[in-house]
C-alpha cells in the first residue's frame, strides 16, 4: 500500500506528479475537516510551498507526522520551533533557485531604475509622438546596500559588480570572509544607499524591519528593492513614503499579503511589480520539484535528508 502524503498547497504539476507516482498523494484543499481527520494518524508527511503557512496547531493535528518538505529555500511560513518540538524534520530548496532570484533581483533594480515598463506604457500609450521619454537614474557605478548577505545576497553582489557597482550591507553579524564592506547598521545602511535591496529572510526576527525611518534614510532619491518576504517591509510606510516621494521608487516581487497587492502600489511609473515570481522559471522550478522528492524519498527509504532546515 502507498504511504500517505499530505499536499497542502500549490505546487508544479510535474512535481505533483511525481509525488503521485510513488505515494497516496491528498490534497488538503479538496478535503473537509471530516476527511483530514479520517486519515490524520496515517499522514507522515506534509508537502508545502514558501507562501503557505503550517502552524502549531496544523502540526498538531497530524500526530503521525514525520516530516514537512518546503518547496522553496525561504521557511518562515513553518512553525519550525513546534515541528522540532515534535520531532518533525523541515526540509527546503536551498541553492538551486540563487541565480534566479539574483537575475531577477537586478531585472528589478534596472526595470526600476531605468523605468522600463513605464517606457513601455508610454510608447504603447503614443506618448512617443508628443515628445521623448522621461530621462531616469544610472545604475552603474551607483551605491548598492543590501540586506542580508546570504547565497541569494552575495549573488546578487557579485552581479552588482559587474555593473561597477559600490556595495556594502547589513545582517545579523558581520563575515571577514566577504569582500563587501560592512554596515554595522541598516539605518546608516539605508543612508549610504542609492538602491537598497532586501534580502534577508521572512519571520518575527525581520518582521517591518524596513519601516518608516529606514525610508527615511534611504531618501528622496533612493530606491527600495524587495526580493525575499513582503513582511520585511513595512508596506503601510513603503506606500506612505512613495506618496510623499520621501523615497524616488520600488522593485518589489513579495507583498505583505499575496496575492493581494495594494492598488496604491499599482499604476505608478516608479514602481515595477511582478507577482513572486524571482524562482519561476521551468529550469528552476525542476530543480526544486527534483530537491523536494529527493527529501521525501530520503526519509521514506531511511536515508540522510538532503537539505534539512537546521
Ligand atoms: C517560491 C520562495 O515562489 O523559495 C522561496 O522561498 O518564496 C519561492 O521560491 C515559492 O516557494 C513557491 O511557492
Amino acid at each position: 500500500m502507498k504511504q500517505k502524503v499530505l499536499k497542502q498547497a500549490s505546487l508544479p504539476d510535474a512535481l505533483t506528479a511525481g509525488l503521485s507516482e510513488r505515494y497516496d498523494l491528498l490534497e488538503l484543499a479538496r478535503m473537509s475537516l471530516a476527511d483530514l481527520a479520517a486519515i490524520a494518524d496515517e499522514v507522515t508527511v506534509v508537502i508545502t510551498n514558501g507562501e503557505a503557512v503550517v502552524t502549531r496547531e496544523f502540526i498538531a493535528s497530524l500526530p503521525a507526522l514525520k516530516l514537512i518538505a518546503v518547496f522553496g529555500v525561504g521557511y518562515d511560513g513553518v512553525d519550525v520551533a513546534a515541528a522540532h518540538d515534535r520531532g518533525v524534520a523541515v526540509t527546503h530548496t536551498p541553492g538551486v533557485l540563487t541565480d534566479d532570484v539574483a537575475d531577477l533581483a537586478v531585472g528589478l533594480l534596472l526595470a526600476t531604475s531605468r523605468k522600463i515598463v513605464a517606457a513601455q506604457k508610454f510608447i504603447e500609450q503614443d506618448g512617443w509622438r508628443e515628445g521623448g521619454f522621461q530621462w531616469t537614474r544610472k545604475v552603474s557605478g551607483a551605491r548598492l546596500g543590501i540586506f542580508g548577505m546570504g547565497r541569494i545576497g552575495q549573488a546578487i553582489a557579485r552581479r552588482a559588480q559587474a555593473f561597477d557597482m559600490d556595495i556594502a550591507w547589513n545582517g545579523r553579524r558581520p563575515d571577514s570572509s566577504l569582500p563587501w564592506r560592512y554596515i554595522d547598521d541598516l539605518r546608516a545602511l539605508a543612508e549610504w544607499s542609492d538602491f537598497l535591496m532586501v534580502c534577508v529572510p521572512g519571520g518575527a526576527k525581520t518582521q517591518g524591519k524596513v519601516n518608516q525611518q529606514i525610508l527615511a534614510a534611504l531618501g528622496p532619491q533612493g530606491m527600495l528593492i524587495n526580493i525575499s518576504r513582503g513582511s520585511v517591509v513595512d508596506e503601510a510606510a513603503l506606500i506612505d513614503a512613495l506618496d510623499r516621494g520621501a523615497i524616488a521608487g520600488a522593485g518589489l516581487d513579495v507583498f505583505a499579503d499575496e496575492p493581494n497587492v495594494p492598488a496604491a502600489l499599482q499604476q505608478r511609473d516608479n514602481v515595477v511589480i511582478t507577482p513572486h515570481m524571482a524562482s519561476a522559471t521551468w529550469e528552476t522550478r525542476r530543480e526544486m520539484s527534483r530537491l523536494v522528492l529527493e527529501n521525501v524519498n530520503a526519509w521514506f527509504t531511511g536515508q540522510p535528508l538532503i537539505t534539512p532546515v537546521p
